[in-house]
């Protein structure tokens, strides 16, 4: 998969991509993450690309040219169209079915805003969806991109050894994964359950399944519907 970021702050990138899973990945040659300046597409002197909102209030707008500029530049760096994302709270809301509907993607161009928010003309005019990881403000869109890339990679083929296996974690199956222990069987009084001990695999499959439905509707009975 090639992802392409379009951002004000490509240093912000840096060492999530350069660590763990998505390193290795990239070392791999799984992923091809390609970092953009937004600001290197500035058309005045000074690298402006924001401007005060038309009609007053608080706060500034990235402005379209140096962005719409930036894509344009991006888009031909790769050999297929790819889906195109704005990162903004105004976005669907990100989850575990989205992440496995954009992992089956070939490239994602992910565009990180920052200010206020974007010139409506650039969801528009870039035939953008836009994606929000959550109910709250960010100061930019850099953090929720980076959450994408990382949900939407580990899901790929060979980017999770058989030991990290994706299939049990949390939402992968709608309900949250069942409790976990290693060693040591005692720790400060706390006994690891003796069914996971027994060695039977199939009692333990049981146990782990009710944990999860338990757990699912205890923490977040929403889950269930
Ligand atoms: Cl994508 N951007 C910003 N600025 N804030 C957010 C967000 C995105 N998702 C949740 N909050």
């Amino acid at each position: 998969m090639r992802i392409d970021v379009l951002t004000l702050f490509p240093e912000m990138f840096q060492s999530p991509l350069g660590c763990s899973i998505l390193k290795r990945a990239r070392d791999n040659g799984l992923i091809d993450v390609v970092l953009t300046n937004i600001r290197d597409f500035a058309a005045d002197n000074y690298k402006r690309v924001d401007d005060k909102p038309y009609g007053g209030g608080p706060g500034m707008v990235m402005m379209p040219g140096p962005v719409f500029d930036c894509f344009e530049y991006v888009e031909k760096l790769g050999t297929e169209k790819g889906r195109v994302i704005l990162l903004t709270p105004q976005g669907q809301k990100f989850n575990q079915a989205k992440a496995a509907e954009l992992s089956k993607e070939g490239r994602l161009i992910l565009i990180a805003g920052r200010y206020e928010g974007f010139d409506e003309r650039i969801r528009i005019g870039l035939g953008a969806e836009q994606i929000s990881i959550g109910d709250y403000v960010l100061s930019g869109g850099e953090l929720a991109a980076m959450v994408v890339v990382d949900a939407v990679v580990r899901l790929l083929a060979g980017v999770l050894g058989d030991e990290d296996s994706a299939k049990d974690d949390s939402f992968s199956e709608g309900l949250l994964e069942y409790p976990q222990y290693t060693r040591p069987s005692s720790f400060r009084n706390m006994k690891v359950p003796e069914i996971l001990l027994s060695g039977d695999h199939g009692k333990i499959a049981e146990w782990r399944r009710r944990q999860a439905l338990e757990r699912t509707k205890k923490c977040r009975p929403d889950l269930l519907g």
